[in-house]
């Protein structure tokens, strides 16, 4: 799960939600707690990380 800010594009509100991470070189710059800039992308009903900062 991830906790984000409101995003103007999407016009998301702040939210906690469920990303999917298919990448494990992505998976591994996250961690419980750590505070990450994130690109993702749309795909079906998911959302998938694409980019970890
Ligand atoms: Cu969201």
């Amino acid at each position: 799960m991830l906790v984000h800010g409101p995003i103007a594009s999407l016009n998301w509100p702040p939210m906690t939600m469920k990303f999917l991470v298919k990448d494990k070189a992505l998976w591994e710059k996250l961690a419980e707690g750590k505070q990450v800039e994130v690109e993702f992308t749309q795909e079906g009903k998911d959302y998938v990380v694409t980019k970890v900062k």
